[in-house]
Parts: C-alpha cells; structure tokens; sequence
C-alpha cells in the first residue's frame, strides 16, 4: 500500500499569519508558537509576514485577500474569541469557522484554523501556551504538513 504524507519541512516556503487582534494577550501567545514552529521546521523569519486584523469575523476575508496574491505558500489564520454575555460569540465563531473553511475550497493553498473558540478565560490561557498546548503552533504545523501532502499530491499526476 502507498501512503502519502505530507512532512514537516518549511524551509523554502512563504508564509502568512492572519490574526485577530481581539484578546490579543492570548492572540500574541498564538502567534509567538506559529512563528516559533514555523522557524523551528526551516522558514527563515523573513518569509513569514503577520496581517493584523480587527475581529475574528475579518480574519477569513484578509485570509482570502492574502492568498489571492499567490505570495504566500499556506496562510495561519488565528484568533481567540472568548464567549460573553449574549450570542455574539456564537455568530461570529461560526462565521470565522465558514469562512477559513470557504478559503480553503477557493484556493489552491492551505489554511490553518488557529482560531480557538473558549467558554472563559482559563480555557484561552489553557490553549494558549499551557496546559492544552498551544493552538497557534498547531495550525502552523499543519499548514506545513499540508503544502507538503498538496505537493506530493499535484506530483502524482
Ligand atoms: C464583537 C466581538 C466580540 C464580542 N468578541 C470577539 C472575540 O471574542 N474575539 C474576536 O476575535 N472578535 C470579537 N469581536 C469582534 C468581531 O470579530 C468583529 O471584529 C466586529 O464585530 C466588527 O466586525
């Protein structure tokens, strides 16, 4: 049986990190982990460009834009969305979710869903650099694997 599988190298590879500045205590917690294992995996720091954006509910259209300009070979899109009072966080954590998803079917690129969704503020710390790891790392590790498997994939046929 064959089985192929992307790998964890990211040296020769551009990339760009989307990421919502709400909560941005936790947001530049996200960002420091994808930019480290970025580095850490071979992307020299020169090829990763940080796009900024309001909310949460911008990051799948600055995503969107930012593949459009065929620069960049994967895009880590993240943000921290932190449930409130009333059903705003609801709405906008399923447009940010649809919209990453919706990018990922437009372009021939991958995206990485960094976007952590969390009840509290223990679930943010949690998931950004402790006890849960850090989301931000996880989806730069996964745009890498990715770009590679899409490769490896477009040199089957
Ligand atoms: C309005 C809003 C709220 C209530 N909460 C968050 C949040 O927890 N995380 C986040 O990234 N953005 C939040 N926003 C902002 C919206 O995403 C958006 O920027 C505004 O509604 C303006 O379009």
């Amino acid at each position: 049986m064959k089985n192929v599988q992307g790998s964890l190298i990211a040296s020769g590879r551009k990339f760009a990190i989307v990421l919502s500045r709400w909560n941005e205590f936790f947001g530049d917690q996200l960002v420091k982990g994808a930019k480290s294992a970025l580095i850490r995996h071979g992307a020299k720091e020169s090829d990763i460009t940080l796009f900024t954006c309001p909310g949460a509910f911008e990051i799948p259209q600055v995503a969107r834009r930012v593949a459009a300009t065929k620069k960049f070979d994967g895009v880590v899109c993240l943000g921290v969305l932190i449930r409130g009072a009333t059903p705003h966080f609801d709405y906008i954590s399923a447009e940010a979710t649809k919209g990453i998803g919706a990018a990922c079917n437009e372009f021939d690129i991958p995206f990485g869903y960094g976007v952590i969704t969390c009840e509290n503020l223990d679930q943010a710390i949690e998931r950004s650099g402790s006890k849960a790891g850090n989301k931000g790392e996880e989806a730069a590790l996964c745009v890498v694997e990715m770009c590679s498997l899409l490769e490896k994939i477009d040199g089957l046929v």
